[in-house]
This record gives structure tokens, C-alpha cells and sequence, in this order.
């Protein structure tokens, strides 16, 4: 396919008789278009819009698709997961149903240190082989972009193999990865309880060395009581800016520790969980632009009752993402649909907000609103088309799949 275009001016491929959910900035709701078609050239949009519209230039010698009537949104994005891991805690599950405390599950060996130990043990190619049916799962559902973090690894060689394999995936598949390194994410058994030990291991040692091998796009933390404090996590975002790389925070998940302020300090492209943020954080996310990225997967699974404050998030005018936040311990959820679903039946999300959580605001989340996340000109042509009648379908059902195709980049 890709030699077929080599040395002739490169076809426009057009989508037509299409009903376009654009979600373009400053669109009203979805930015809907009926009657609309997109063209695309080289994998990148050139027109989106009404079809009566496109310019008579681009029709010349076109690949047209007829979509019958469907629905095109913008490629869906997961732009919060840890699909990198080894293994699953499907016993931890187990015994927590059976009755077992978090500290009986602990002592049994389990949570987060026997996601570590596994993913220790695995090689790298074992990582990519046990990550590719997860990334599959939310490629068949449309997403064309997904975030991918370290932090099971928790030293430098186990840390570096994670953001490898994820970095491998965009070679497996056809689908844009964007890896966020995580050192900063729980604690190892051999820093022995030294958290300020281990976060100048992370901020001195591991980060610099990630960074020059050009493994992260950006850098996460923890910050929550079980994990790093505001101060600790203050020292990984220094050494993050010192090396030109955006930062990103789970903040406020199980409490107040006003990590969403600190995330907005350091000009965070966004604070994710934020069950327990407050005003204040809510706030000072609106001033430093801050997406609020909503989990409700977790949220659901370890059975957390405090909301997130959807409300002061729109009274202050943060913006929204939705995503999975799939991992072993708290969230093994692969579908964006469903997860869109959580998010407007326990949070009270609209439907447009919830569209754009996975799409438009995911872009933002990550840095990528100039390359994808909407249907403009000027960016890749990563788009999904649905046989439904209308965009809420994609909110209000669970565990059904109406994806007819999905293109990335134009294929
Ligand atoms: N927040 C969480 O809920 C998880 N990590 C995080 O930063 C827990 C991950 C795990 O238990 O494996
Ligand atoms: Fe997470």
C-alpha cells in the first residue's frame, strides 16, 4: 500500500454521505454537520464539512467512500491507561470478594508490588505479546491514539523495557502511542520505606536517563497518601520542566492532598482521578489550563463513593476527559465506550461532554490538539465511523460495539 502512491501527486480520499460529529473547537455541542463528507490527502484532513461544499479541486481523481448514512466522529483516544503490564490480579479480586482485607491481600503478596515483581520478570517481547490483545480491544472500538505509562518497573532497566514495549506497540499496530514515564508511582521493596530516597533515585538518576533516550513524551506521578506527597512530587516536576518535559498527575483520588493545585502550578497538561479535589483545585486548573481527565473505571471498581466534582469542574470552565485508566489493580477496563457509559450514569456526565472526553479533550490532555482529537482541516485523518442513528448510542449502551471502520492517518 504505501509504495502505491510513490512517485505520482497523492490521491485525495473522500468520505461521503456521511452525518460528521466534528467536536471542532468553538463548535457547538458535537459540531455536527449533516449531509457532510471529509477528504483526506497524505493522512492528514484537508476538508471536513458539508458535502455540497467540497472544493471541486479535491473531487479530481478521488478515492470516494460512501458511508451510507453513518455517523464519522474523530478517532477515539485512551489518553490515560497503564496497558503496559504483566499478569492480572484476578486472585486479588477474588479474595477481596471473598472477604479479604487490603492488608490480607497485601501479606498473600498481592497489589501493586506483585504487578512489579511480574512485569520484572517478563522480557520485553513477553510485555509487548501480553499488552497487544488489550490495545486491540480498544482499537475495536475505534481509538486511534492511546497513552501508555510506566510504573511497574520502578527502576531504571525495568522502567526503560516498559516504555520500550509501549513505544513497540505503534509498530505492531496502527494507532499512535504516547508514552508518560511513571517512576513515581509506588514505592519498590528495595528502597526499604525510603520515599525520599527513591524520589531522588527518580528525579536525579532514572528520569534523566529516560529522557535522553527519548522514551517519555511526558512525566506522571502519584500523589496520594499510600504513595508521594505534594513536596516529593514537586521535586519529580522540577527535574521534568529542567528537561523540557510536560508533566501529568494522579491527583486526588482517595484524598484531598490538593495535588490538582499542584498539578495547575506546574502547568500540568492535566490531573487525573480528582475524586477529592475541591474549588480551590478546580480553580487554579481553569488558570493554568489544566484538563481534569475523569476515571470512572476506578471509581467503580474499588467501589470509591466520593464523585469527582464534574459540576465545579464546568462552573469554572475545566475542561473534561474521559478515560479508562486501564490497569491490573483498580481499573481492568479495555473499552472507551463502556467507560463513556460509567461516565454519564455515576457521574452525571453529558452526553457531548463524555464524546468529547475521548476525542477532543483527550487530545488536549496529551499535548496532541494540533494533530488529532477533532474533525479540522489540518489534522491526521484518524476517524471512526458508526452505524448509528445518533452520537448518544455511543454513551447509552454497554458492551456493544457499533463501530463500522476506523481509519488512521488516512487508512
Ligand atoms: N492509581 C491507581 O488507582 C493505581 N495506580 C494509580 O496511580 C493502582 C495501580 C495498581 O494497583 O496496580
Ligand atoms: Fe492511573
Amino acid at each position: 500500500m504505501a509504495g502505491e502512491s510513490k512517485g505520482r501527486t497523492a490521491a485525495v480520499r473522500i468520505w461521503r454521505n456521511a452525518r460528521l460529529a466534528t467536536f471542532a473547537e468553538g463548535a457547538a455541542g458535537q459540531g455536527v454537520v449533516e449531509k457532510g463528507a471529509i477528504a483526506a490527502r497524505d493522512g492528514i484532513i484537508v476538508y471536513a464539512g458539508a458535502e455540497a461544499d467540497i472544493p471541486a479541486a479535491f473531487e479530481q481523481h478521488a478515492e470516494i467512500v460512501d458511508c451510507e448514512g453513518r455517523w464519522i466522529t474523530p478517532g477515539l483516544i485512551d489518553c490515560h491507561t497503564h496497558l503496559v503490564h504483566a499478569g492480572n490480579r484476578a486472585n486479588e479480586f477474588e479474595m477481596r470478594l471473598a472477604g479479604a482485607t487490603y492488608e490480607e491481600v497485601a501479606r498473600a503478596g498481592g497489589g501493586i508490588v506483585s504487578s512489579v515483581r511480574a512485569l520484572r520478570a517478563a522480557g520485553e517481547d513477553e510485555l509487548v505479546a501480553q499488552t497487544l490483545p488489550r490495545l486491540d480491544a480498544l482499537i475495536a472500538e475505534g481509538a486511534t491514539t492511546v497513552e501508555v505509562k510506566s510504573g511497574y518497573g520502578l527502576d531504571l532497566e525495568n522502567e526503560k523495557k516498559s516504555l520500550r514495549a509501549a513505544r513497540r506497540l505503534s509498530a505492531e499496530r496502527p494507532v499512535t502511542i504516547r508514552t508518560t514515564f511513571l517512576g513515581a508511582h509506588a514505592l519498590p521493596p528495595e528502597a526499604k520505606g525510603d520515599k525520599d530516597a527513591f524520589i531522588d533515585l527518580v528525579a536525579a538518576t532514572i528520569l534523566p536517563a529516560i529522557a535522553a533516550d527519548g522514551l517519555a513524551d511526558a512525566v506522571d506521578g502519584f500523589c496520594e497518601g499510600i504513595a508521594f506527597s505534594v513536596e516529593q512530587m514537586a521535586r519529580v516536576f522540577d527535574a521534568a520542566k529542567a528537561l523540557g518535559l510536560p508533566v501529568k498527575l494522579h491527583a486526588d483520588q482517595l484524598s484531598n492532598l490538593h495535588g490538582a493545585e499542584l498539578a495547575a502550578r506546574y502547568g500540568a497538561l492535566s490531573a487525573d482521578h480528582l475524586e477529592y479535589t475541591d474549588e480551590a483545585g478546580a480553580a487554579a486548573m481553569a488558570g493554568s489550563g489544566s484538563v481534569a481527565t475523569i476515571l470512572p473505571g476506578a471509581y467503580y471498581f474499588i467501589r470509591e463513593t466520593k464523585k469527582p466534582p464534574i459540576e465545579l469542574f464546568r462552573r469554572h470552565g475545566v475542561k473534561m476527559a474521559v478515560a479508562t485508566d486501564n490497569n491490573p489493580g483498580t481499573s481492568p477496563l479495555t473499552s472507551l465506550l463502556l467507560t463513556m457509559n460509567m461516565a454519564a450514569t455515576l457521574f452525571g456526565m453529558t452526553v457531548d461532554e463524555c464524546l468529547a472526553g475521548v476525542t477532543r479533550e483527550a487530545a488536549r490532555a496529551l499535548g496532541l490538539l494540533g494533530q488529532t482529537g477533532t474533525l479540522e482541516a489540518g489534522k491526521s485523518a484518524d476517524l471512526a465511523i458508526w452505524s448509528i442513528e445518533r452520537p448518544a448510542e455511543l454513551v447509552y449502551r454497554m458492551g456493544f460495539n457499533p463501530l463500522h471502520a476506523r481509519i488512521w492517518r488516512g487508512q
